[in-house]
């Protein structure tokens, strides 16, 4: 925000766009890095940083970006982010101006859509806060917890079960790594490619506990080469999770909306509205839309 003032800069979403086109150059420039993408460390960043959010005391959530400090930064929950966080540092080198919240968050919603995901409605606001904003360690879920943790973590942030079991299917991208969190592997076969497999996976794989030394994990018994968190098979067995999970293993559409919209909820927890500069959130163009 003292960088806005001092040069007096005022962006406009078209600076905003810009912003997203590079975070979308940067996350495919990723080498053989994690099937050559940062989209899904990137998109796990956004998440963490909102994720702590506690509606009963208003603190937490993305709006101080207090992931940059220490202890937070080296909350067990957040082994690897360090990945996602140098990434976005390059970027915002580059443009000094936006504030690590608005990144951090933007590079969220550019991840999701970059890997053919849902457009995710976001507006800038956030400012960059201090050590003393940052959120006690826990707030974040435990994957070897069951139904009752999650219902406390989420209700917490102000979700309910629809969106729990919505937001739970960013597990399509992504995979675990036994040096982060120490679980082992990814949880579908596209983890670069957002899509509604999460869901059909675990209801149409059958999912036997992985024999190893590491924590307690499933495994799909055909290939072994899939894995569900003990959180993620909670979707299956819990009655009301359940329901939800179904409907979006069936229907694509109705996934890619209630993701969005709790997605975008998500990235807004904990920044008081006052500090949007816009009044409804914007739909931020893929790189492909601006080439036609
Ligand atoms: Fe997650 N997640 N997540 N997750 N998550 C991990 C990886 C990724 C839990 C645990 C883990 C969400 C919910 C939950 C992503 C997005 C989201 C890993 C592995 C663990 C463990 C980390 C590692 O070893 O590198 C648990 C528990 C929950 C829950 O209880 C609901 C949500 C809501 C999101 C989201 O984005 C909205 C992504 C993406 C990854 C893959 C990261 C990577 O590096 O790849």
């Amino acid at each position: 925000q003292s960088a806005k003032v001092a040069t007096n800069f005022v962006p406009t979403k078209a600076d905003y766009q810009k912003v997203y086109n590079r975070i979308a150059e940067v996350i495919d420039d990723a080498g053989d890095y994690d099937n050559g993408s940062f989209g899904p460390v990137v998109l796990r960043l956004a998440w963490h940083a909102s994720g702590t959010y506690d509606k009963a005391t208003g603190t937490g959530g993305s709006n101080y970006a207090t992931m940059r400090f220490q202890p937070e930064s080296l909350h067990g929950a957040n082994a690897g982010l360090h990945v996602a966080r140098e990434v976005m540092e390059k970027i915002k080198q580059e443009f000094s101006w936006i504030s690590y919240g608005d990144l951090w968050t933007l590079a969220g919603v550019a991840a999701v859509q970059e890997m053919a995901g849902p457009k995710v409605p976001w507006r800038p606001g956030r400012i960059d806060g201090f050590e003393s904003h940052s959120p006690p360690d826990g707030r974040l879920p435990d994957a070897s917890q069951g139904a009752p943790h999650i219902r406390d973590i989420f209700y917490r942030m102000g979700f309910d079960d629809q969106e729990i079991v919505a937001l739970c299917g960013a597990h399509a991208l992504g995979r675990c790594h036994t040096d982060r969190s120490g679980y082992d592997g990814p949880w579908t076969f596209s983890p670069t490619m957002f899509t509604n497999d999460y869901y059909k996976l675990l209801f149409d794989e059958k999912w036997v506990w992985r024999k190893w030394n590491g924590p307690k994990q499933l495994e799909d018994k055909k290939t072994k080469s899939l894995m569900m968190l003990p959180t993620d098979y909670v979707l299956t067995q819990d009655k009301s999770f359940k329901k939800y999970a179904k409907a979006y293993a069936d229907d694509v559409d109705l996934f890619f909306k209630d993701f969005s919209a709790a997605f975008a909820k998500l990235l807004e927890l904990g920044v008081p509205t006052q500090q949007f500069v816009a009044s409804e959130a914007w739909i931020m163009q893929t790189v492909d839309e601006q080439k036609s």
